[in-house]
């Protein structure tokens, strides 16, 4: 018995190929090819009445000056427009006729200076940007105007955002301006190119080569950043080798910053707290130890010389047995801050992360963070931020947002996201995070009254606070289109476009998204977005229904392992969090439980504890609910909750469909893999369905309610299912043969 048995898997792959040869026998009138590398910058030529009206008003760019940043905003206009506009757009230097596009900043241009704009610029920071269409000396022109550089190529890369997505563009006036100062991808790669929770490829640095060999597609990375605003990069895994900071490495990473610096992506590194010993020799890495303090200080110098613009550490200690101050006794401040004052002379921050948790009887995973950080608040030295994890348990799904935003006024709290997809299918679901996001982000945690949101607390609005930021642990790797399955490119194009402005909608970033990088069809883009909208609820319903979470095989985190209880730590076996039994399911995190809903403020609390209030998605991770509790929807419990299994299992039918039906709009290639993966989707979402009901009906003792298909197996038969093997050599699918 075997996971790919589960599924009628010979016939899909059957129809799958036969549809791949069919559009590349016909495909060729309608779209070429497509590996999928250009992500949403490709650039291809519009239709031709858009074509004629935009070319009025795009006939040349004007970027005067030299540096590295305007050459790459000369490159990117010129190929752009000459894409999208099917002929060459030329740069000029004069604006001395209709329809030229001047770009820079009042330093670099004479003509964006004399339009005195000094002071509007001023408070759009380096990054922010003006766009206008005006007149000049009689000429129609388009001006694209920064006090910064990097801000003048978010600007024309907004601009050319414009035409991807068919917009307007002759009567423009618009400011723009990232709400977030810190904008970061975390990558977790590890030195030897691995990435953990990583399912596109290998890292895409190639440590061995640097800094002599620099890969073209580090360009292509900070430049795919830069597009989307995001001006931060961690290199390497929190869960941290100490050999990043030698000289040999940080030569390397000084090689990577080079790349990197001109599109305006800074890099950070993470510190492994103990290096101090690991290199340096010292007995100790206790933080108030004056010669660790110093060692720390020392390295930091040599960092900065190397680099002059580096970011920062970005710290995980004592979590998850990486060693940090509490193996010395001290605290997390007192870690935090030592650090904190070896980067302050060079401006650099520490990113503290508040994944905290350790074990003890009885005790409730989800309050620890809380427990742990937020009796330091007020603490932390003005140059560290703590970067706090969506949700209180671990990327779940779904979790209700951490009661550490709005709890920690006087501290800098940075939201983190996940963008991969450790607990959501690795690359092989479709699930579009936006929505995901949005739901932390526009969550009220009511910590100074209505409209406390966590966008708030995190754009330092609510709490007036000074450095802001927002970290998405990355999705790319070595794989041609970046993320292993093509529709995950919209995660990281959504990260970037949520962390420049927390309150942009899923739906706008959706449609800029298919528009930019599948299809202008308009049909298309409708059935495409509602997929993409669609498909975070279908995930939860077919994983984690009703406030479930971490029901995921041990380890790997893939696929459904609800019986799991062999770990030695209990918070990390499924049964820890579902607590089946035959009265009911459900972790009761009320008074009568272990009562860490009492960390959010009221009156979310009392929202949250009481079992009528309490809003069906999060039902069972705040309550252990008996199995016929009538539901709001008039079923009861155990129905409602077979009846969700089956409607996530319905909604990857439905969507392959839909998307079967697009393939004459898509090109054969990308169609081609969305359906094999939509394939793959379909096949787990039936597993969870299958595995979960029957492991959750030897406890509800029910039968499964009418519309909700027969599981065809056996609950030894899901419990013998182990992808170990295939994920242990690396694969991100499924071996077809296993
Ligand atoms: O989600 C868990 C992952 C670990 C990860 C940890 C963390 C980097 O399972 O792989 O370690 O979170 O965020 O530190």
């Amino acid at each position: 018995m075997t996971a790919m048995s589960l599924v009628r898997n010979k016939r899909d792959r059957g129809l799958i190929a036969c549809l791949a040869l069919a559009l590349l026998a016909f495909g060729g009138t309608t779209a070429q090819a497509d590996d999928g590398y250009r992500l949403w910058l490709r650039y291809d030529s519009l239709p031709a009445p858009l074509i004629r009206a935009y070319r009025e008003r795009v006939t040349s760019v004007v970027v005067t000056g030299n540096s590295a940043t305007l050459d790459n905003i000369r490159t990117e206009l010129v190929n752009g427009f000459t894409g999208l506009l099917g002929a060459p757009v030329p740069l000029s230097s004069d604006a001395d006729r209709d329809g030229v596009v001047v770009v820079g900043t009042p330093k670099s241009s004479t003509l964006i200076a004399g339009l005195r704009w000094e002071a509007q610029l001023a408070r759009l920071g380096p990054e922010g940007f003006r766009i206008r269409s005006l007149k000049l000396r009689g000429h129609s022109l388009t001006v694209i105007a920064s006090n910064g550089e990097v801000g003048a190529l978010y600007g024309a890369f907004h601009f050319l955002r414009l035409l991807q997505t068919q917009q307007p563009i002759n009567a423009l006036d618009a400011i723009q301006k990232p709400r977030l100062q810190l904008r970061m991808l975390d990558h977790w790669d590890n030195l030897d190119g691995t990435i953990e929770r990583g399912y596109a490829g290998r890292s895409l640095w190639n440590w061995s080569a640097l800094p002599g060999t620099i890969d073209p597609r580090l360009r292509d990375y900070a430049r795919a950043n830069a597009s989307i605003g995001i001006n931060g990069s961690l290199l390497n895994n929190v869960n941290a080798n100490a050999q990043i900071l030698t000289a040999n490495y940080l030569r390397k990473v000084a090689a990577i910053a080079d790349v990197f610096r001109p599109f305006g992506v800074r890099v950070f590194l993470s510190p492994r707290f103990s290096a101090p010993m690991e290199l340096g020799g010292l007995k100790t890495a206790d933080p108030l130890d004056a010669e660790v303090a110093m060692w720390w200080r020392k390295k930091a110098d040599e960092i900065f010389k190397l680099i002059p613009d580096f970011g920062g550490f970005v710290v995980k200690a004592n979590s998850e047995g990486q060693p940090g101050p509490r193996t010395y006794d001290r605290n997390h401040v007192d870690g935090a801050n030592m650090m904190a004052a070896a980067l302050a002379p060079h401006n650099g921050i520490v990113i503290w992360r508040a994944f905290v948790y350790d074990m003890k009887p009885g005790y409730d995973r989800a309050g620890a963070a809380y427990e742990n950080l937020q009796p330091f608040d007020g603490k932390f030295a003005p140059n560290v931020l703590l970067q706090v994890k969506n949700g209180p348990i671990d990327f779940q799904p779904r979790e209700p947002f951490h009661p550490l935003f709005g709890a920690m006024p006087k501290t800098q709290v940075m939201p983190e996201f996940q963008i991969t997809q450790e607990y959501l299918g690795f690359s092989n679901h479709l699930v579009f995070l936006a929505p995901m996001w949005r739901d932390v982000l526009d969550a009220d945690t009511y910590a100074k009254g209505p409209g406390s949101t966590v966008a708030r607390v995190a754009d330092g609005s609510l709490f007036k606070q000074r450095l802001t930021g927002v970290a998405g642990v990355a999705n790319t790797g070595s794989d041609r289109n970046w993320t292993g399955h093509d529709f995950l490119q919209a995660n990281w194009y959504a990260f970037g476009r949520l962390a420049w402005n927390p309150d942009l909608p899923s739906r706008q970033i959706a449609g800029e998204w298919i528009k930019m990088t599948l299809t202008h069809d308009a049909k298309a883009t409708e059935t495409i977005a509602r997929i993409m909208l669609g498909s975070r609820e279908a995930l939860v319903d077919y994983m984690t229904p009703l406030g479930l979470h971490h029901l995921m095989w041990g380890g790997h985190h893939y696929g459904p392992a609800p019986w799991w209880n062999t770990f030695a730590r209990d918070d990390w076996n499924p049964t820890y969090y579902h607590k089946a039994d035959t009265n009911g399911i459900g972790f009761d995190r009320t008074k009568s439980g272990t009562n860490t809903v009492n960390q959010y403020f009221l009156p979310v609390r009392n929202r949250f504890s009481d079992l009528k209030t309490c809003p069906d998605k999060f039902l069972l991770w705040f309550h252990h609910v008996p199995w016929d509790y009538r539901m709001r929807s008039g079923r009861i419990l155990w129905d409602e909750m077979a009846f969700r299994y089956q409607r996530g299992v319905d909604w990857t039918r439905q969507t392959r469909k839909a998307w079967d039906a697009l393939s004459g709009v898509i090109d054969a290639q990308r169609h081609a893999e969305v359906a094999h993966r939509l394939m793959i989707q379909e096949r787990d979402a039936v597993w969870w369905k299958d595995a979960s009901l029957t492991y959750f009906q030897t406890f509800s003792k029910r039968p499964l309610p009418f519309g909700v298909q027969k599981p065809e197996r056996t609950l030894e038969d899901y419990k013998r299912i182990d992808l170990l093997d295939d994920l242990a050599r690396g694969k991100s699918t499924f071996d077809e043969n296993h």
